[in-house]
């Protein structure tokens, strides 16, 4: 199987140039496990180095327009007008701009029993004032995606009365879907452990599902890749958000085990291919990538990574590369051809026909692509080729200094 051509290629290809991706600040700077971190002398320190390598992603993909944003690492100001409007105006002429803002209602010592859901009022209230802020932030930088991730949980039975603090976070979500600005959605992210052990407060799609709900038409449920049980059907949860009305977005990543948050695809791409399958599959009902942005879910397409081994821009276009072939794979799959052999519960050429799509060799194709856009036929190798990782080396390592045998 090949790329198509004609109008059916100019249409799939005008697609995939209205998919973009948005490229975490977090996955620029050091990161670890909870047993360490190894750092790498490009990495950025700062907010304007995150902006600064996103921008270089950008440059060199074309499809990374965002830079989505934790608000206790990336404004460590406080959040003052005058620093987020700072912010904003850097990102702007980098070429790139703020997404998602992540609140962070997890690391301080207050939340130690829990932000919306801790049994103290004061408590619940100071993690919806910083939720609040947030939103405050995304109006101030131009962004209304607002994404939540809790870690409220319990590690032991008996612990704490689940019923309640499920009504605790129903009430919380209520207030910040009131407090959205008119053209504001908010995404659900869920996550059945980590770190709580034994019960997370939104611990999957179905209750981040119900809660959505609850809250309001603008709140939807966020998919993290990594945030499923081993053997999980996560194409089926996303088909079924789909047609609900509610997925809202994606974390991509991949994982073996945990949440293991390595470049997405990287263990299996054909997780990935069938999670997009789903997704052509709905747009191509909608009217198909021919019907150009009416047909296309909105949905955020968003990445969550943490590279603790991989040089983190070079993590990232491989992972932007990576998503955009997968991607293209599934726009593929002759959709009619399916339909027929399901139709006739002809199993066999059902999966063919997925597989057919699946093994397309598409890296020419969009490599021809770029180039036709005026970008690098291979963004990886242009980067490496750029000198951009030796330069921030030089600039940010000797900030890194080790000291006493660990590093600073
Ligand atoms: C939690 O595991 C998570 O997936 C959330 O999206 C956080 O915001 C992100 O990772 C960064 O820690
Ligand atoms: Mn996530």
């Amino acid at each position: 199987m090949q790329l198509p051509r004609g109008a059916a290629g100019a249409d799939v290809l005008a697609r995939l140039d209205r998919f973009v991706i948005e490229t975490p600040s977090w996955g620029y700077a050091d990161t670890g496990t909870r047993f360490g971190k190894f750092l790498q002398d490009a990495a950025a320190t700062s907010i304007d180095e995150k902006l600064a390598d996103a921008a270089e992603v950008h440059r060199l993909t074309g499809c990374c327009p965002s830079v989505a944003v934790h608000v206790l690492w990336d404004f460590p100001g406080g959040g003052s007008e005058a620093e987020i409007r700072r912010i904003a105006a850097r990102a702007a002429s980098l070429g790139v701009r703020v997404g998602s803002i992540n609140p962070n209602v997890f690391e301080d010592q207050a939340y130690k029993w829990g932000s919306l859901t801790n049994r103290d009022p004061e408590v619940r209230r100071r993690a919806l004032d910083h939720i609040f802020d947030s939103i405050r932030i995304g109006e101030l930088c131009g962004s209304n995606l607002l994404t939540l991730w809790f870690a409220d949980g319990t590690n032991y039975p008996g612990q704490a009365d689940l019923r309640q603090r499920k009504r605790w976070m129903s009430e919380g979500l209520r207030e910040v879907h009131a407090r959205l600005p008119a053209d504001g959605t908010m995404l659900i992210e869920y996550k059945p452990f980590e770190p709580a052990f034994y019960h997370s407060d939104i611990a999957d799609w179905g209750m981040a599902h119900a809660l959505a709900k609850e809250a309001g038409p603008r709140a939807k449920v966020l998919v993290d890749l990594g945030h499923h049980l081993p053997g999980c059907n996560i194409e089926h949860i996303v088909a079924f958000l789909i047609d609900e009305g509610a997925l809202g977005g994606f974390h991509f990543n991949d994982r073996k085990y945990a949440d293991d948050d390595l470049t997405t695809g990287s263990i299996d791409p054909y997780q990935l291919f069938r999670i997009f399958n789903e997704i052509a599959g709905a747009e191509h009902e909608r009217g198909g990538p021919g019907a150009g942005t009416s047909a296309d879910l909105p949905v955020a397409y968003m990445i969550d990574q943490s590279h603790n081994l991989k040089p983190k821009i070079e993590a990232m276009i491989q992972t932007v590369m990576t998503v955009q072939e997968i991607f293209l794979k599934a726009l593929l799959v002759d959709r009619d051809a399916l339909r027929r052999a399901q139709d006739r519960e002809d199993l066999v050429a059902a999966e063919g026909v997925v597989k057919d799509a699946f093994w397309t060799d598409v890296r020419e194709g969009i490599a021809e692509h770029r180039r036709s856009r005026d970008l690098p036929p291979d963004p990886l190798a242009a980067f490496r080729e750029s000198g951009y990782a030796a330069r921030a080396a030089a600039q940010r390592g000797p900030r890194k200094k080790p000291e006493g045998g660990r590093y600073a």
